[in-house]
């Protein structure tokens, strides 16, 4: 089955490729940029508006990832705004020095300063929308944010979260280490379950 990833993250689109081809999925990067104002206020909301308008502008079956880094001490964000975290109100605006990634990681170490609870969680839901018909599952994977950023792989916040069950930061796995707990792998995985019983 062929999937058009609807994203216009290419950290995020190299791993839904990796994670779904060996389940036998055949995933199109797409042929332009289309800007989708991602208006709701959950990752749910987020996918099924991003999966609905690439099918609609691509007419092909759209996959979308809607995710973040829910953490507990700071009341669940950056949550939903964690590709601009940098740049929203709540903590304070933070320069934009660098790439987007280094802010958003530079604002989470800043507002992380003395708190004892650092738990938190990524959490993705992928939508697949393929007109009339929608499928939707949901992935987590928990764990804490480290003192100092670590490790050259991944992306996003990556190098400041530290999965349950490891001393590594997320970054400093390999990339099968990444997706067989990620919050993106579970999603997945558990969406392809989902396909394979619809018999789709
Ligand atoms: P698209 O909407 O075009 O897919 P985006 O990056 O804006 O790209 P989101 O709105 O879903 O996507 O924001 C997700 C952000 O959450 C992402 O930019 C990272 O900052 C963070 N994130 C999500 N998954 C991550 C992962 O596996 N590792 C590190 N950070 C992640």
């Amino acid at each position: 089955m062929k999937l058009l990833a609807a994203t216009t993250n290419p950290g995020k689109l190299r791993e839904i490729r990796r994670i779904l081809q060996p389940l036998g999925y055949e995933v199109i990067e797409p042929p332009e940029k289309i800007h989708v104002e991602e208006s709701g206020f959950t990752f749910l909301e987020n996918a099924y508006i991003k999966a609905k308008a690439y099918y609609e502008h691509f007419s092909m079956p759209a996959l979308a990832d809607d995710s973040g880094l829910v953490v507990d001490a700071l009341g669940g964000y950056p949550g939903v705004y964690s590709s601009r975290f940098y740049s929203i109100d709540f903590g304070g605006r933070e320069e934009l020095k660098g790439s987007k990634d280094d802010a958003n990681l530079r604002k989470l170490l800043r507002l992380m300063e003395g708190k004892e609870n650092r738990s938190a969680s990524f959490v993705a839901f992928v939508v697949l929308y393929m007109g009339g018909k929608g499928f939707f599952s949901r992935g987590e994977c928990k764990g804490v944010i480290a003192e100092q950023p670590k490790g050259e792989g991944g992306f996003g916040y990556d190098p400041i979260f530290i999965p349950e069950g490891f001393s590594r930061t997320m970054a400093e796995l390999s990339p099968e280490e990444k997706d067989g707990i990620s919050h993106r792998g579970k999603a997945l995985r558990a969406l392809s379950e989902l396909l394979k019983k619809c018999e789709l």
